[in-house]
């Protein structure tokens, strides 16, 4: 009982130390190149994410701890992204503020991913997402004082109510998977079948569940076809067999249709998760995700994706 009271107390803290600008948020370069999505799950690895220049105060402490460490000549990845289609930028999917210190010039077109450039005193660069840096983390003390486990097996844990008026937005829209499986099965286990209203968690039986190859990080996404602030992914996982198969997954939400430009929403599907009927997973509860897009995919596994129903809770 008291475990579970500190828990709440230390996610409840950590929330408030996320939005507020203190002495308690650190930086920390990492230096071994990675492109902008391994670089941002490099920095989820480490119980961080990468940081957001998302004032003039952090922007003087990044070029700060750049100078100090001596590598005024590196370019780094951090936290922001291009919305979907247009030369316009989010950071976690919340739009830009007053402070965007963009190169001259730039945003020009040149990606959908935003690196701290050497070539123009590290002001904002849009550049290829698929390049390779340099990438800074940001995290709390709160992180790095306390013994939270970063690979905790303990379920989410709600911190927050949801509002009341949430309401499915996925059912009947547009899915899509990486692979369909082969066999009998195929014509019945389509990406649409994650969001055909129907629960049954009967993969063979119920013909109302998707089901990929089994293959390297296999994804569904779908395309809710307008923006929604999205608070929760609640999942239905097969029943009739196999549930850990869904361990691993990551569920991304934002406005890129490539959905791996999109951030994650809360944390990766794992240890007994798999086995709730059905899985929440929440993405925000003050400060929704926002985003016309939602995915989930296995992520570092050669698996088959079964999901037998996605919904996306939203308003
Ligand atoms: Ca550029
Ligand atoms: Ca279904």
């Amino acid at each position: 009982m008291s475990i579970t009271m500190d828990f709440l107390l230390i996610m409840i803290s950590l929330m408030a130390a996320e939005f507020s600008l203190s002495e308690s948020t650190t930086f920390k370069i990492f230096r071994e190149k990675k492109d902008h999505g391994d670089a941002r799950d490099s920095c989820s690895a480490k119980g961080m994410f990468l940081a957001k220049d998302t004032s003039a105060e952090r922007h003087s402490e990044l070029l700060a701890l750049i100078s100090r460490e001596g590598l005024t000549s590196s370019d780094f990845w951090i936290c922001g992204n291009r919305k979907c289609c247009k030369c316009v930028f989010e950071i976690d999917g919340e739009d830009l503020g007053g402070h965007q210190p963009w190169a001259p010039g730039q945003p020009n077109g040149g990606g959908g991913c935003l690196q701290l450039w050497s070539a123009e005193n590290h002001q904002w660069d849009d550049d290829s997402c698929s390049a390779k840096k340099f990438y800074i983390c940001e995290s709390t003390d709160i992180l790095t004082t306390t013994e939270l486990p970063i690979d905790t097996t303990t379920p989410t844990v709600a911190v927050c109510e949801l509002p009341k008026n949430l309401r499915n937005v996925a059912v009947g829209k547009t899915a899509k998977q990486s692979s369909v499986k082969s066999g009998k099965l195929g014509p019945d286990v389509g990406p649409e079948k994650a969001v055909d209203g129907n629960r049954d968690a009967d993969a063979k039986k119920g013909k109302s569940c998707s089901w990929t190859k089994k293959e390297r990080e296999p994804w569904w996404t779908v395309d809710l076809g307008k923006r929604f602030n999205i608070y929760e992914v609640v999942i239905t996982n097969r029943e009739d067999c196999c549930p850990f198969r869904l361990k691993n997954a990551e569920i991304r939400v934002g406005n890129s249709e490539n959905f791996e430009d999109n951030p994650v929403c809360g944390s990766l599907i794992i240890g007994k998760m798999v086995k709730e009927k059905p899985i929440h997973v929440q993405c925000g509860c003050e400060s929704p995700m926002k985003g016309r897009y939602v995915s989930v995919q296995i992520v570092d596994k050669k698996q088959m994706l079964t999901l037998c129903e996605v919904e996306v809770m939203a308003q």
